[in-house]
């Protein structure tokens, strides 16, 4: 469904002045607040600007931040509705402990952490220090981030620290660093406006980033040409000039195609190629059998079309190429990536304005969280856990000594497989609901009953906090101070508007405290969310992503400041590699061969329909927080199998009835959606769902081989029609309680 974005012109037209609408001016309605608070919305990576109106200690409403430059106070159905989080009566006002026999009762926070304390220790001497992991998610700010990072590494002592970015902006970020050495957008969004030709590549912006679509229709009507790549007529494609209905998993031929038709036709920026990139001949030769007619086979896309794109992304003078999921999420996620980057190498349009290229970042703060540390492979300031002069300079900023700096440590998925072979025994998770969000969920279940000891910290009992020994209640991003880094790569500030209800405390305080009781609270000593983003500053100094020239006071100052910003008085980088010198060790950006290879699983007699996953409007990722909020759950109360007239006809399959949906993990029933904005040979099933209702138990575990991301985008599926109509859905009484 699509959402269009209020402007301000049209709210000032519906409502008058400022002052008449809803506001704490006019305050219609309601009380005068107490406060109201310049903040950020705490979902996607827009990071849009939002004031929260706080009453008594509660946030009871928001109203537009109109000089916040990106969203220039537009919102989407989810940030005009997360408010309702706050005061939730489902919120965790308690610690938690799991029973044999009575379920979760209440304990005193000593007890709590007591008992967590004493099973972390147990576990570490019983099977040693990596026998214990944690997992970790960037809705935390950067902080916090940097905190669990440091956390895991010097008080828990375990290599085996992972996050949820693993399953989200990783396969984006390896091609990024292998192309320029740095893994940020190259331009921030306003460079959209004035670019000729847009190519988005499976992102679903409407719907996923719904305020961005503003600046690309921004550019439309200027004149540029849109480009959408996509199984789905989605939104976007739906004011697209062209759509290319894109087979899945079958992206890295499309842009090989591509590549091959700007050579054959001499398309190519050769200045900016020879000058300032390296690799072109072996990308150029590992594509050159890769005729229209071959890519038209592999991805079911017309070759006229390919054409098309290829002429119109070749002539163009300004562009800008933006990709999300729809291309990472795949065993050969990292391969896609680079085939966009090597489209927009060959055409030399990068670093200038108007011509940007880049991934849309998905979660709150995915950019700033994949930089500081709290990956597996990672150390602050994007450095790497296994370069010893990285490791070195770390440890001096942690006063520890380099020996005992853990080394690199396996990834989510691979942590599920390790419990599963008894080699990890205890777990923390913090921000993340990995029984939902990790593909394959039956085998997760099975490894979360496997585990010695589990403690979740969260805001409210997800379903993996479900299988918890303990469960500790955090805080809500309005609870702390802190920063996250936007999808630009805007680092901004995250204020507080109120303090925890009840006994819940802020997440900083539980892990400084459980430093403490582990015995490394000498080097947890900080007064506020400043004091560590001080040291995360001084921690990323030199790094690739170089935050030391940002402060607090600087960010509110100018409203954010981009990174990188080496030194105070650096005014941050808006726009990379102005200068054409790239980050990479020889300074040039660099062509990366992509061989077109199959996705992991593909169809067959048995499973002969394609599988893909995804998002709407109205859910965010595992549910937990927007599953809560009645207005949400009502837009789309509950998962339905998307499917083309054409399949349902070859199945007999009816609106609304219950089809079976099998792959080689699961099997469950959902409502059918027939629709004619699908590929002909692909169903989509959003996945904001626990249990019953989940896609994940339907996805595999395959991995790509360097980023390790989950192929969430393409698996092989049957469909059995049951005759029966899909009762109406009782979600929004059931669940959603505010
Ligand atoms: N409403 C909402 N917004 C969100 C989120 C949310 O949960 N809900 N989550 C946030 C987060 S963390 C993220 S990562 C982003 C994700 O944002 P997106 O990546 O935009 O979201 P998805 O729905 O996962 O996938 C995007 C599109 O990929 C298409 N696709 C599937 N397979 C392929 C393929 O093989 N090739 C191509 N080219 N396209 C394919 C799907 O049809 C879908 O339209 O959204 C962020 N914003
Ligand atoms: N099939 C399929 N699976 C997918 C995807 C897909 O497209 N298809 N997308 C993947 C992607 S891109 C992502 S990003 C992952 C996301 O996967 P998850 O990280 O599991 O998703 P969330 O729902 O964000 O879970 C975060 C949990 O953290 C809590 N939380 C939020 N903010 C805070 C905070 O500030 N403090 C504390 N203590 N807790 C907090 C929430 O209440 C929630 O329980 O899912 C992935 N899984
Ligand atoms: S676009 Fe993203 S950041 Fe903006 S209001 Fe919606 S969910 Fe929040
Ligand atoms: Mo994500």
């Amino acid at each position: 469904m699509a959402y269009l974005p209020v402007s301000p012109e049209k709210l000032i037209a519906q409502f008058g002045p400022h002052k008449n609408y809803p506001s704490h001016e006019g305050f219609l309605g309601r009380d005068e607040p107490d406060a109201v608070v310049k903040t950020h919305c705490c979902f996607c990576g827009m990071q849009c600007g939002i004031k929260l109106l706080v009453k008594k200690n509660k946030v009871v409403g928001f109203d537009p931040w109109m000089e916040f430059p990106f969203n220039e106070g537009r919102l989407c159905p989810k940030g005009v509705q997360r408010y309702m989080q706050n005061n939730h009566p489902d919120r965790l006002l308690q610690p938690l402990q799991r029973q044999e026999g009575v379920g979760f009762t209440p304990v005193p926070w000593d007890a709590a952490m007591e008992k967590t304390v004493s099973e972390i220790k147990r576990i570490k001497a019983q099977y040693g220090n990596d026998a214990f992991a944690m997992l970790s998610g960037v809705s935390l700010t950067n902080e916090k981030s940097y905190l669990v990072g440091k956390f895991a590494r010097v008080a828990l002592k375990t290599a085996n620290l992972d996050y949820n970015g693993r399953l989200c902006m990783v396969s984006a970020g390896a091609g990024n660093k292998k192309a320029f050495g740095l893994d940020r957008i190259s331009n921030t969004f306003e460079d959209l406006e004035r670019a000729e030709v847009i190519l988005v590549a499976g992102a679903n912006v409407s719907e996923t980033f719904p305020t961005l679509t503003h600046w690309i229709w921004r550019a439309r009507d200027y004149g540029a040409k849109l480009i959408v790549v996509d199984p789905r007529v989605i939104p976007l494609a739906r004011t697209a000039d062209l759509h290319l209905p894109i087979r899945p998993g079958t992206d890295s031929a499309l842009y090989g195609a591509m590549l091959k038709y700007l050579a054959d036709h001499d398309m190519l920026d050769h200045d900016f190629i020879n000058n300032y990139t390296s690799g072109f001949d072996q990308a150029l030769a590992t594509v050159k059998d890769y005729t229209l007619e071959w890519a038209e086979e592999v991805t079911g896309i017309e070759k006229e079309k390919i054409e098309l794109a290829a002429q119109w992304w070749g002539k163009a003078a300004t562009s800008f190429l933006l990709h999300a999921r729809g291309i990472e999420h795949h065993s050969k996620g990292v391969d896609n990536v680079l085939g966009c980057i090597n489209l927009v190498l060959a055409t030399g349009r990068i670093g200038k304005p108007y011509c940007g290229y880049g991934t849309i970042t998905g979660q709150g703060n995915g950019q700033g969280g994949r930089e500081h540390g709290h990956k597996c492979d990672q150390l602050p300031g994007n450095r790497d856990i296994t370069n010893p002069e990285h490791r070195k300079y770390i440890s001096q900023v942690w006063g520890i000594d380099e020996k005992d700096m853990p080394g690199k440590g396996l990834t989510a998925y691979e942590l599920i497989e390790a419990i599963h072979r008894g080699e990890v025994k205890g777990l923390i998770s913090i921000c993340f609901n990995p029984l939902v969000s990790l593909p394959n969920n039956n085998y997760v279940r099975e490894a979360l009953e496997k585990l010695e000891f589990y403690m979740c910290i969260d805001f409210f009992m997800n379903e993996t906090a479900r299988h918890a020994d303990i469960i500790l209640p955090g805080s809500l991003h309005e609870e702390e101070e802190g920063t996250v880094t936007t999808a630009e790569g805007r680092v901004v500030r995250i204020r507080r508007a109120v303090s925890p209800p009840g006994e819940a405390r802020t997440d900083t305080a539980i892990i400084l405290e459980l430093a403490e009781r582990l015995g490394a609270g000498d080097k947890f000593r900080y007064n506020s969310s400043e004091d560590i983003f001080n040291e995360l500053r001084v921690a990323s100094k030199g790094g690739t992503a170089d935050y030391f020239g940002i402060t607090y006071q600087k960010i509110e100052e100018k409203m954010g400041v981009f990174w990188p910003c080496p030194t105070l008085d650096h005014p941050g980088t808006p726009r990379l590699w102005e200068d054409k010198k790239f980050a990479t060790p020889d300074g040039k950006a660099h062509f990366n061969a992509v061989a077109y290879r199959e996705p992991g699983e593909v169809t067959d007699d048995l499973y002969p329909v394609v599988l893909t996953t995804g998002r709407v409007v109205s859910q965010y990722l595992s549910g937990t927080q927007t599953r809560r909020i009645g207005k949400l759950v009502d837009i789309y109360p509950e998962p339905k199998l998307e499917i083309h007239p054409e399949l349902a006809l070859k199945y007999n399959i009816h609106q609304d009835e219950l089809v079976r949906v099998s792959t080689r993990r699961g099997t469950d029933e959902f409502p059918a959606n027939i629709v004619e904005t699908i590929r002909r040979d692909t169903v989509f099933l959003p996945y904001h769902w626990p249990g019953k209702k989940s896609a994940n138990q339907f996805t595999p575990g395959t991995l790509d081989p360097i980023s390790k991301i989950p192929e969430f985008k393409v698996c092989a599926c049957k469909l059995e029609p049951l005759g029966i109509k899909a009762p109406p859905s009782q979600e929004s009484n059931a669940f959603a309680s505010a």
